[in-house]
């Protein structure tokens, strides 16, 4: 069967003007694919597969969309990877980015020194945070940030004299990042079978995956408790006094946009304050407006110790983590001597300055609040409108910006494909066919577009991936 573009009902948006389509491009694609092949290992991929068949070489982006080296226009379903929150080719964070490199680009903030962009970014997250947030540790990725939410915690813990806390509950299929300790930390099982040595003292509860793993007759509001409540049995068999803290994701982006349902976090946040144990939110996916919300754990209603972020702080242009301590957790750390971490590039001045620029776009041309009130809503009334009574649609999550379609046999026996991962492969090529960029994990479809998507925009990835859909349900023989 074959995928055919021109069959996708849409109307075409505003072309980006001819100068923002100017590309660098010196090789063709043949060329380029020889020397990735030649000498680039990608991350999570098979080499071996992918040399065969060739990687998509991207080589400019404006707005939502993508150009491939055969000058293929792509709608970037995804932002990037869950990162181009104010999308591509904005001209603000490229004159950021210039004009600190030529006043000041590098320098560090060890040893009794700090600058201008770096203040500036701190004192501007303050202000976007919620207001216990006044406090902000930065790094290059959210790996790293996840690297040192472990060493705050730690060091918190120390400083009240509590050297027994020790143990940190994470969720299988939580996704943290790929160092050893953000590997660790996350419940994805390959990860782990990779890496026979892994970080101490970290254990994992179960998901609050609700169509894939509710038994019985359990309401999602049940199951969430539930799936909350085996926090409590954990700390209990562990002993609260060896706990120093849960982490999750308030919803869990490369697991597939699981969204847990309202009773889930509060029951999470009960749990903490019960038995003294800190509470961290990976803000990662969720941070800088997703969800509608600046940070997703406002969109759940609770209130983390420690927020960990990166992607959506610098919309992907360069990289940058950092971590957000609440008042009460740096209160601790700026009391008690020294805090043994730091990067070369912790608080990097172009990366900060980028940042600044980002937050102000994101902030003042009131992107967060547009997702809030209108994209958003939009594309969740219209993917669940599309998509109502679909033969192989079994559940849409998400707010905002954000969505996961659960890929199913029977939707409404809540029955999953027995090869789902395969299903799920088949999808996702229909959309790469169709120039749509929707990514997969196992049998569910996701997608996270660009924060300043528009409507028609919308209209355009909703029916592409609904061509993409109905052609995998024709592949299967399901009608
Ligand atoms: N926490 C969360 C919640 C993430 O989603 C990280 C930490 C790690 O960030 P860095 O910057 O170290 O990659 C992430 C990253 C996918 C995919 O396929 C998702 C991520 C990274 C790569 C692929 O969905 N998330």
């Amino acid at each position: 069967m074959s995928y055919r573009t021109e069959e996708v009902a849409y109307v075409q948006p505003a072309q980006p003007a001819a100068s923002a389509q100017a590309t660098q491009q010196k090789r063709s694609t043949a060329e380029y694919r020889a020397l990735d092949a030649a000498h680039h290992i990608h991350p999570f991929s098979d080499m071996g597969s992918l040399n065969r068949s060739g990687s998509r070489v991207i080589v400019k982006a404006q707005g939502v969309y993508l150009w491939d080296s055969d000058d293929n226009k792509i709608i970037d379903g995804m932002a990037g990877l869950w990162c181009v929150n104010v999308g591509y080719g904005r001209k603000e964070l490229a004159d950021a980015a210039y004009r600190q490199m030529q006043e000041l680009p590098f320098y560090n903030t060890f040893f009794k020194t700090t600058h201008p962009p770096v203040i500036e970014l701190s004192a501007l997250l303050a202000e976007l945070a919620p207001e216990p947030f006044n406090h902000f540790f930065y790094c290059n990725s959210g790996s790293e940030g996840n690297d040192t939410v472990l060493r705050i915690v730690h060091q918190y813990w120390a400083t009240q004299g509590k050297h027994s806390k020790k143990f940190v509950i994470s969720r299988k299929n939580g996704y943290h990042g790929s160092t050893i300790a953000g590997g660790t930390l996350g419940g994805m099982g390959y990860m782990h079978e990779q890496m026979p040595s892994k970080v101490e003292n970290i254990v994992h509860i179960d998901q609050p995956y609700f169509f894939g793993e509710a038994e019985g007759n359990l309401t999602p509001e049940e199951f969430a408790l539930a799936r909350a409540q085996q926090l409590e049995a954990k700390i209990l068999e562990i002993g609260a006094d060896n706990v120093a803290a849960f982490i999750g994701e308030p919803f869990q982006g490369a697991g597939g946009v699981i969204f847990p349902a309202s009773t889930y976090w509060p029951e999470i946040q009960r749990i903490c304050r019960k038995y003294d144990i800190l509470l961290v939110a990976d803000e990662v996916i969720g941070g800088f407006g997703r969800t509608g919300e600046w940070f997703a754990h406002q969109h759940f209603g609770f209130e983390p110790d420690l927020i960990t972020l990166a992607k959506g702080l610098t919309s992907g242009y360069v990289p940058m983590g950092a971590v957000g301590l609440h008042d009460r957790v740096a209160k601790a750390i700026i009391e008690n001597g020294d805090f043994n971490h730091g990067l070369t590039y912790s608080g990097h001045p172009v990366a900060a300055a980028v940042a600044v620029a980002n937050l102000k776009l994101l902030r003042d041309d009131k992107i967060v609040e547009r997702v809030k009130t209108d994209t958003g809503p939009y594309f969740q009334k219209k993917l669940r409108d599309t998509f109502a009574n679909h033969p192989i649609i079994g559940e849409i999550s998400g707010a905002g910006l954000v969505a996961g379609l659960q890929l199913a046999e029977d939707p409404k026996a809540r029955k999953r494909f027995a090869n789902g991962g395969e299903v799920g492969t088949i999808c996702r090529d229909f959309c790469f066919n169709g120039n749509l960029i929707m990514r997969a994990t196992g049998d569910r479809m996701l997608l996270s577009p660009p924060l300043v998507i528009n409507k028609l925009e919308i209209d355009e990835i909703v029916a592409k991936a609904k061509y993409a859909i109905d052609a995998t349900a024709q592949q299967l023989g399901i009608s």
